[in-house]
């Protein structure tokens, strides 16, 4: 990943990706794999074509809060989506510079829950009486990347998350997980050749004994063809709760996206092709699958 120690979105990407890969191991385990296979020769060769969070449209967070980090840092708010049986809302933001990874930030439609779940959710946020990013001095990159590991409302108890589990995963993974990256994605089509198709490194993947989600089958594939992705399903950890249980619970997962060149630049030579020249975006009907990949569903199916 590039790094410069001077720029807040760098110090900010960076620590997201070094908790990121401690606690998923699918993270290190694939990346070991690829330097094995002589695919990559450093994790910096893995191109990252986007990271995703999740938040809760609660007063004073969700994505108008949220998005507030990224859009300082020069992110540009694009199209929106709408997923009606999640119960979920969602933007995607285009980078800087094609260097840094696009972002997918989406956000519970709260109030379109249960009263019980809303109870819950509004019991732990209600004390948020300001937005939390306000606070924040965004130009001190460490402060932000402490802020996003910090958590904004108190450690629940396992019945709560069980309630919120039955009814919405996406609410309970949240209200544990907070704003720890949801999944970081490998860009499938920059890898050499044997490796840039998803069929072949799905290939990969299974021989080196990753899960994969099955959600829609195991490559979705946007209406327009050009943008395919898979994902692996998240592994449980052990998570403590307030009332001194313990439960094993979805944590994050790893993605893989494969965008084809748009039909306009098909003359242009391979060695020639730009990020530019390749489907931009996202795709509602893949999205949806692929929020599944922490869910109870994905994680116990065989
Ligand atoms: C995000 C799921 C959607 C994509 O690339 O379409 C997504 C999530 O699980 O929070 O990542
Ligand atoms: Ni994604």
């Amino acid at each position: 990943m590039h790094f410069d120690e001077n720029n807040p979105l760098d110090i900010v990407l960076n620590d997201l990706f070094e908790h990121y890969r401690q606690h998923v191991a699918d993270v290190n385990k694939i990346t070991k794999s690829l330097l094995d296979m002589d695919v990559i020769t450093a994790q910096d060769d893995i191109v990252n074509d986007h990271i995703a969070f999740r938040t809760l449209g609660v007063p004073h967070l969700g994505i108008q809060s949220f998005e507030k980090i990224f859009l300082s840092y020069g992110y540009t708010k694009r199209d929106y989506y709408y997923f009606e049986g999640k119960k979920l809302d969602a933007y995607w933001y285009s980078p800087p510079a094609t260097h840094y990874p696009r972002i997918f930030v989406s956000e519970l439609r709260v109030a379109d829950l249960s009263k019980t779940a809303q109870d819950i959710i509004y019991g732990y946020t209600k004390g948020i009486t300001s937005d939390p990013v306000d606070k924040l001095n965004l130009r001190r990159g460490r402060e932000v990347a402490d802020f996003l590991q910090k958590p904004l409302w108190a450690l629940p108890t396992s019945n709560d998350y069980q309630a919120l589990l039955a009814e919405s995963e996406y609410a309970a993974w949240v209200i544990y997980n907070r704003y720890y990256l949801n999944h970081y994605t490998i860009s499938i089509h920059e890898l050499k050749e044997g490796y840039n198709t998803l069929e072949e490194f799905n290939r990969f993947l299974t021989g080196i004994g990753v899960k994969l989600n099955t959600s829609g089958g195991v490559i979705k594939t946007s209406d327009d063809g050009l943008l395919r992705q898979s994902s692996t399903v998240s592994a449980l950890y052990e998570a403590g709760f307030v009332d001194g249980r313990s439960l094993e619970i979805a944590g994050s997962y790893v993605e893989f996206a494969e965008r084809s060149v748009l039909p306009e630049y098909k003359d242009i030579p391979k060695n020639q092709i730009q990020p530019q020249h390749r489907r931009d975006g996202f795709e509602t009907n893949n999205a949806d699958k692929i929020f599944e990949s922490t869910y109870t569903t994905q994680i116990k199916g065989s």
